[in-house]
């Protein structure tokens, strides 16, 4: 079984992978490029392959360590994800995150950094994060190795069962155009994998673009449906997705997050 560890630099992501695979790690190169490749036997399981991807803030196409990043988890498609989220900077962290789990492969959510979390008084409701996320949430703080492998544990549960499909979170405009996308190219993409795809044909992602095998009438119809959304958003698609993303996120971080100093209301 393999399992991925996907966050933003400076999350924990290589206390986790040291604290989870010990002594049995092999360091190499990604293929073709000099990005560094980590993976290692997690303890106590012989038969589980947890692989350190490239720390990244996005799964755009932009930076090396995104198309690695992105290129293992569409084409090698691991059994599981552990997403990490660096607790104490979670509008950053969530934006990688709503992006995650929209691959369809399962994931956990290892909400790190929760020690500082704690000891800033900070509180963060994980039964609502995990509800809108829409994945398990467990709170770890890798350089104590506390939580670390429950969150391993859990990963090699998600991985036996059926993945949701992901939640639909832009506005009701945008969702429409990417129903239209997703109903065009259906029979090109497996099930789990279709919302992804409509995404990032909305986005106009050049590498998903050039190695999708559609026709010209297809290419030509998924345009019409970006360039009417980009004409009425009056922005460009990718624009619109990143912004309708952090548009999100603060929806989320509104129910689930509480500063130290601010009020509580009934609904807390
Ligand atoms: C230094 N809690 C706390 N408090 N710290 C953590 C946790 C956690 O849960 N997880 C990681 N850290 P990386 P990436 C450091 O190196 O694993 C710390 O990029 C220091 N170094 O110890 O490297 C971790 O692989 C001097 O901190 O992240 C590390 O994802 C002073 O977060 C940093 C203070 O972790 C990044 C910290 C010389």
């Amino acid at each position: 079984m393999k399992i991925a560890l996907v966050g933003n630099p400076n999350c924990g992501k290589t206390t986790m992978f040291n604290d989870l695979t010990g002594s049995s790690q092999y360091v190499g190169n990604w293929p073709g490029v000099t990005v560094e490749k980590k993976e290692g036997r997690l303890k106590g399981h012989k038969d589980v392959i947890i692989t350190d991807l490239p720390g990244i803030y996005s799964l755009s196409p932009y930076t090396l360590e995104e198309v690695v990043s992105r290129n293992y988890l569409i084409h090698e498609r691991p059994d599981a994800i552990i997403n990490l989220v660096d607790g104490t900077n979670l509008e950053r962290n969530l934006y990688l995150t709503t992006q995650v789990v929209e691959l369809g492969i399962p994931t956990v959510i290892a909400l790190n950094m929760i020690d500082v979390v704690k000891k800033s008084g900070d509180k963060i409701n994980v039964k609502k994060l995990a509800d809108e996320l829409g994945c398990p949430v467990i709170e770890t703080s890798a350089v104590k190795g506390t939580g670390s492998m429950a969150a391993a544990e859990k990963a090699i549960d998600l991985a036996a069962e059926t993945v949701n499909p992901a939640k639909q979170i832009f506005s009701k405009e945008v969702e429409v155009s990417i129903a239209s996308i997703s109903s065009l190219v259906k029979e090109h993409f497996e099930p789990e994998r279709l919302r992804w795809y409509a995404v990032k044909f909305f986005e106009r992602d050049e590498k998903v673009l050039a190695g999708a095998i559609l026709s010209e009438e297809l290419r030509a119809k998924l345009d019409t449906i970006v360039s009417q959304a980009e004409k009425n958003f009056e922005d460009d698609s990718e624009s619109i997705i990143t912004n309708e993303r952090y548009d999100y996120i603060a929806s989320i971080l509104e129910d689930t997050l509480h500063k130290k100093g601010r009020k509580l209301t009934a609904s807390d």
